[in-house]
């Protein structure tokens, strides 16, 4: 379907060139998806600062209005139970800076998606300024045209073209089909404090090893960690070498087969999309890599049981030597359990580079995009609503939502860097400030401002594993057709991916003997179809992107 337009569209294309002797750029205000992925492009490159119906020009910084006003906004309340989000300093500061009264419409935290997605769908609000409760992935809100697109009002966007234009994959990944941007979204960290493989840096001592970095070299430290008592208690036999929660066995040991087995697919260079799990000869190797460590005991019997409070324990009790978690569990869940951490790296749990094998490792981190908001088309205030949506995404916004306030919550050091102040050190009292309001405002994390909550050698070891992170496959938006084949087909691929994984691992079913057959299963689920929809996505993606 989607190709005949496509072919469709070209053969109109050249009719029209040919005709009129000129490019398609004309063609920009029209369906035309040709010219549709330069909307945005273009909307950048022509915005300029504007004045607006009462005759004032915001530049991207405070008031944002001559003669203030009102902005009602659809939100969700802090997952802080006991915060009261609309009137935390950080949030009421944004507002009166900006010369903007809010009329708050908030839904409980844990209710938001189902809630708000009923209230939108059904009109029942008439929010200005509304979050979106899904991220909208199958642009159910866009294509019933509830939403702005922010492209046309770009010369009131200042601070969020200069952001576009400097993040092409957020800018790609925030570009609905047909070309408009509808939302500002918050931002995760992404690139930092990811998942990370974790050693135990007295048992490595104590084996004269380095940290491993090909997979031979670590089943090595895996063997004599499981025969030696590294924990000195006179027994050789109560070491568990390694202590890994299931889930993360794909980031773990993956990439060293070439495979992003975290996103599932993935594509090459080329722009060619696969799926991981189907691939016909790393994913096998993985699989006996594993089915390997799990007939020597390196992997437990019990591997697919194992959660973090088990983790947890087992390191509190020097029992294990390896792990693999968020990068945050390092220096605030697992060195501190450590009967011997002195608050140095020396006796910690600590983060190293990724395992190679005929493949270079890698992490995969994570998308960027975070909560999203859009202006309603029923909205009397766009030009307000657009501009505020402007100023509170600004990096002058950012600096009160990752820092609080000056004095307050923090304070300048002599050589330029922050800190938070004693109150500040007090989670408590820092959510009720509104520190991150990522419910209510487009806020982003800040790798700054985790760095001084972790350990010294813990932030230091996520500067060293940033180059080794990987972007994850990316977000795109889905057509209400793409989904429906995706959503037919994936629940039934991922549960016999899920349940073959295991049994070839424990080796319940025999790899060489099950695994073509395996792949065979996959196609009667329709893989290739749902691979077709990535495929078409991710040319879109591309297209975006350039
Ligand atoms: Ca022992």
């Amino acid at each position: 379907m989607r190709k005949r337009l496509l072919s469709g569209m070209l053969v109109l294309a050249m009719t029209m060139g040919t005709v009129a002797g000129c490019g398609i750029n004309d063609g920009a205000k029209n369906d035309d998806k040709l010219a549709n992925t330069d909307l945005v492009d273009n909307a950048i490159r022509n915005a300029e600062q504007v004045e607006d119906a009462s005759g004032y020009v915001y530049r991207g910084k405070a008031p944002i209005t001559k003669d203030g006003g009102t902005l009602k906004i659809l939100a969700q309340t802090s997952n802080y139970s006991g915060v009261d989000i609309a009137n935390a300093p950080i949030v009421k500061k944004v507002f009166k800076e900006a010369g903007v009264e809010p009329d708050w419409q908030l839904i409980d935290y844990d209710n938001y998606e189902e809630k708000a997605a009923s209230i939108i769908s059904s009109g029942d609000t008439d929010a200005d300024i509304i979050k979106i409760p899904d991220n909208d992935p199958n642009q159910v809100y866009i294509k019933s045209g509830l939403f702005v697109p922010l492209d046309e009002f770009f010369d009131y966007m200042p601070n969020f073209t200069k952001w576009l234009s400097e993040n092409p994959v957020e800018k790609a990944e925030l570009t609905a089909e047909d070309g408009h941007i509808y939302y500002v979204s918050g931002i995760n960290v992404a690139d930092d404090y990811q998942p990370c493989l974790m050693f135990n840096q007295v048992w490595l001592d104590k084996a004269g090893m380095k940290a491993p970095e090909t997979l031979d070299d670590f089943v090595e430290l895996l063997r004599y960690f499981r025969d030696n008592d590294m924990n000195d208690n006179g027994d050789a036999t109560d070491e568990i070498p390694m202590s890994v929660m299931a889930e993360f066995l794909p980031y773990m040991f993956g990439p060293a087969f070439g495979l992003d087995l975290v996103s599932g697919f993935q594509a090459d260079d080329d722009g060619n999309v696969t799926y991981a799990y189907a691939d016909s000869e790393n994913y096998k190797e993985y699989l006996k890599f594993l089915n390997g460590l799990y007939e020597e005991g390196l992997l437990e019997k019990n591997y697919t049981d194992v959660d973090r409070d088990e983790v947890i324990e087992r390191i509190s009790k020097d029992i294990t030597g390896v792990a693999f978690d968020y990068s945050w569990a390092m220096s605030m869940m697992y060195s501190n359990v450590l009967p011997y951490y002195d608050g140095t790296a020396a006796t910690a749990f600590v983060g190293a580079a990724p395992l190679s094998g005929e493949y270079e490792g890698f992490y995969v981190g994570r998308n960027a995009l975070s909560g999203m908001f859009g202006v309603s088309t029923q909205s009397y205030r766009i030009e307000l609503a657009v501009k505020f949506l402007d100023y509170a995404m600004s990096e002058h916004c950012q600096e009160y939502y990752q820092w609080g306030i000056e004095g307050e919550s923090y304070v300048v050091n002599d050589d330029g860097s922050r800190e938070y102040t004693e109150k500040g050190k007090d989670n408590d009292w820092l959510q009720q400030f509104g520190i991150n309001p990522a419910f209510v405002l487009p806020a982003a994390q800040s790798v700054e401002a985790t760095d001084i909550l972790v350990a010294d050698w813990h932030a230091q070891i996520n500067r060293e594993l940033r180059k080794y992170i990987k972007d994850p496959w990316p977000d795109i938006y889905a057509t209400s057709k793409e989904s429906d084949t995706v959503n037919l087909y994936m629940e039934d691929i991922q549960n016999k991916v899920n349940k073959s994984s295991d049994d070839f691992i424990t080796g319940k079913m025999d790899i060489e003997e099950k695994f073509d057959d395996y792949l065979d299963e996959l196609d009667k689920l329709k893989l290739d179809e749902v691979v077709e929809v990535k495929q078409a996505q991710y040319k879109r993606y591309l297209k975006a992107l350039k």
